[in-house]
């Protein structure tokens, strides 16, 4: 329901008793539960002051609170009976300060101002692994499934909208140290409206998955979940069909001795979620036949993870019988014999001849590593299409979206590699957009309404993007240079390079640039970059390789014989032959993120900042270093400041005007003039001084929270009197 809407079905008797509800939570509470808007907190420069007020309200179960209008969330690790169909029901075409905060008031106003504005946004969601990113993007879709205006054909695009979330989850996410359902991979999904309000389709992009999971999980890690879903949810039929056992043990992409070691989760249910996915794949209108390639592509990297090579006389990889090469050539359709070779040899060019070149038993099982993770990476790119064609819609009338940024959070390990780089610099590309935005949207803002404005300083990150992807001189332009120089190079001589290139660079150390303290800390493989969210220490060991991403042709060749139906759409004859180099990984994500920075920019922001309470992942626990690190980095301060530097608020006249008629005989109940007059005649009432406010062009600009404090406790006496005045009135019905 809009704001019109509710003005004007609501009768007086009605707003009183809404008014009267409200006031039972929220009259003289302020103390025992902290603020709910940080730009009104008295002492918004003292980091103290914002840890004390977050305490407070997380150990309250308020878990929400503002800086103006960018929602910050503690993670609560616990169900708090908050989200369901009553709360979004009640935060519907409400305005920001008169409820609670909530991500469903954040997702409210977005969709409001986009349908009365129609033009495009997008909520960044961000905050470090295992913050609530991803729970936070889910509420926000289901609120819009939920809230917005539906027929019988919407439905079904909201029940793709909404399914289309367990299917990449289960492909997509894994359980890391630092959460449970750790999202792999990056993505980026739009949600389109018609011009009535009705989500109409979608879109989702999707950045780097970390592939290199699907061989290797440290310890205390899982595979993707999908993995463990179908071998421990499958249908009896169904596994004897792909020729798995129920036992994950048997696997050894998945519980490798020593290392991943963790079939089993306590917070997650593989079977239930298995039904979860059949039942969303079957909605989203996968045919029976995509479905059956697509778990028969699962459980052949299942299988290719349990080929063993023997070294023959030579040293050369021999597969002797193997049953696993039985079910790759049933599941794939590719003859045992061809895929037996391609497992063992490559293709070398000899005097314009090809010749097969047979493998040690090492690089047999680093090329059949190889293609597990192309095969899923691959197919991983194929399922978001898919997805995407369900959720396309095919009217071309003109729609608005709300994009949904939710983006693997930074993350830092014991061991940190080359996914953590990739992963750490997405977040710093994140970061340095949140400044350019934060700052350019108010500078702008004050620009449009004709009201003057003071920078407040604050820490530019692009320093520490430069440095990782600047032409010639950056991290990944010198790992590059490495990877063009096959033979010679190694992950030592890239390290090499990049003490001769970055030393000296204020964010850049390694043991041998590093002073004498410092060298302690870092081994002699290793690089520390000093990120906007902390320090992290990368080991160059698997730079180069992962970078490569090298998949050999004859491999490809193998491959494109395939009958699977996906697998063929997934190494189409078409594809570049591998004489031309391919882009490397790093590259490929420094572009991809130019392109996501494109896309955002062209649209209005909305924040959410997710932290994390403890890095126990316990309710209840507030670790007070912990979150005074994540308020410093995430910039919140620094937000604060400028929100509070030049007009702490600001308000459109209408939405004022509608909020505090009520403190002015000659504005309420109606006014009959525009909504500018009816403010301006509202504030000489309340007595503003001229110092404390401007009139913008459409917005009235307030200096101190105190004056606004001063109208809201105004308001609250007038809800009271009011209530009374209405009480007195049915006390005799
Ligand atoms: V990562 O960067 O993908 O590794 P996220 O996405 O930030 O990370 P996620 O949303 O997956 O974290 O949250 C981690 C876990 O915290 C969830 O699985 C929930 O168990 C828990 N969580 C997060 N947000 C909430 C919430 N609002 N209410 C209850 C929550 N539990
Ligand atoms: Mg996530």
């Amino acid at each position: 329901m809009t704001h019109m809407a509710l003005e004007m079905s609501e009768s007086l008797e009605e707003r009183c008793n809404r008014i009267l509800r409200d006031m039972e939570g929220t009259l003289t509470a302020r103390d025992r539960v902290g603020i709910q808007d940080f730009v009104l907190l008295d002492a918004y420069t003292s980091e103290s002051a914002v840890l004390d007020n977050l305490r407070k309200r997380f150990n309250e179960n308020l878990i929400y609170t503002y800086i103006g209008t960018l929602l910050v969330s503690v993670n609560p690790y616990k169900e708090l009976g908050i989200y369901t169909k009553k709360q979004m029901d009640i935060y519907m075409g409400v305005n920001f300060f008169e409820l609670p905060p909530h991500v469903y008031a954040l997702a409210d106003n977005v969709y409001r101002t986009m349908l009365t504005e129609t033009n495009n946004h997008f909520i960044l969601i961000s905050g470090e692994s295992g913050a609530g990113k991803t729970e936070a993007s889910k509420k926000i879709l289901q609120f819009y499934a939920v809230s917005c205006p539906s027929t019988k054909l919407l439905d079904n695009v909201r029940d793709r909208l909404l399914l289309s979330n367990p299917v990449l989850e289960a492909f997509g996410n894994a359980k890391t140290l630092k959460n449970d359902n750790s999202s792999r991979f990056g993505k980026y999904m739009d949600i389109q409206f018609d011009h009535m309000g009705g989500a109409v389709g979608g879109h989702i992009l999707s950045y780097l998955l970390e592939k290199s999971r699907v061989v290797h999980q440290n310890h205390g890690e899982r595979n993707f979940h999908i993995f463990y879903q179908l071998v421990e949810g499958g249908e009896e039929d169904m596994l004897r069909w792909l020729g798995l056992e129920r036992n994950c043990q048997h696997y050894s992409y998945l519980v490798q001795v020593g290392e991943g070691e963790c079939a089993k989760v306590s917070s997650i249910n593989d079977k239930s979620d298995w039904k979860m996915v059949r039942k969303a794949l079957s909605v989203i209108e996968f045919s029976e036949s995509n479905i059956e390639s697509l778990f028969a592509i699962i459980a052949s990297v299942l299988h290719l993870g349990n080929v063993k090579f023997v070294a023959d006389s030579q040293g050369y990889a021999t597969l002797n019988n193997s049953p696993e090469i039985h079910w790759l050539s049933k599941l794939l359709g590719i003859p045992a014999q061809v895929i037996q070779v391609g497992l063992t040899h490559r293709k070398i060019e000899a005097r314009s001849e090809e010749l097969l070149s047979p493998f040690t038993v090492d690089h047999a099982v680093y090329a059949r590593d190889a293609l597990a993770k192309a095969i899923y990476g691959r197919t991983f790119t194929w399922l978001v299409n898919k997805l995407n064609e369900s959720l396309a819609n095919k009217d071309s009338s003109r729609k608005t979206v709300i994009g949904l940024l939710d983006i693997y959070g930074f993350e830092v390990f014991k061991m940190n590699s080359f996914e953590q780089f990739c992963i750490n610099y997405c977040n710093e590309k994140l970061q340095q957009l949140f400044i350019q935005l934060t700052l350019k949207s108010e500078q702008e803002e004050y620009e449009m309404e004709g009201i003057d404005w003071e920078p407040v300083p604050y820490f530019n990150n692009k320093i520490i993007c430069d440095l990782v992807e600047e032409k010639f001189k950056g991290i990944i332009s010198v790992l590059d240079e490495e990877c063009l120089r096959p033979g010679e190079a190694t992950d030592m001589t890239f390290l090499e390079k990049l003490e001769e290139k970055m030393g000296g660079h204020p964010h850049f150390v390694t043991h041998k640039l590093a002073d004498q303290k410092t060298r302690k800390t870092l081994e002699r493989g290793d690089f520390r970059l000093l990120h906007y969210a902390g320090e992290v220490t990368y080991c160059v060991v698997g730079f180069l390789d992962k970078n490569n991403d090298l998949l050999y042709r004859n491999i490809k060749e193998v491959m494109r014989q395939s009958k699977n139906a996906i697998v063929k759409h997934c190494f189409p004859t078409t594809e570049p032959d591998s004489k031309k180099r391919p882009e490397t990984v790093a590259t490929q994500f420094k572009s991809s993120l130019v392109g996501l920075t494109e896309i955002l920019m062209s649209k209005e922001p909305w924040y959410v900042r997710c932290m994390k309470p403890n890095e126990g992942k316990q309710p209840g626990r507030f670790d007070d270093v912990l979150v005074r690190h994540q308020v410093k980095y995430l910039g919140l301060m620094e937000h604060l400041r400028v929100r509070r530097a030049g007009f702490a608020y600001r308000r459109r006249y209408e939405i004022f005007l509608q909020r505090y008629k009520p403190l002015c005989p000659d504005t309420w109940p109606n006014w009959k003039g525009t909504a500018a007059e009816g403010v301006e005649c509202l504030i000489k009432h309340l007595g503003y001084k001229p110092d404390e406010y401007k009139m913008g062009r459409t917005k009235i600009f307030i200096r101190h929270p105190r004056t606004l404090f001063a109208t809201e406790d105004a308001f609250e006496v007038c809800k009271h009197e009011l209530a009374t005045r209405i009480q007195a009135k049915y006390k005799g019905y």
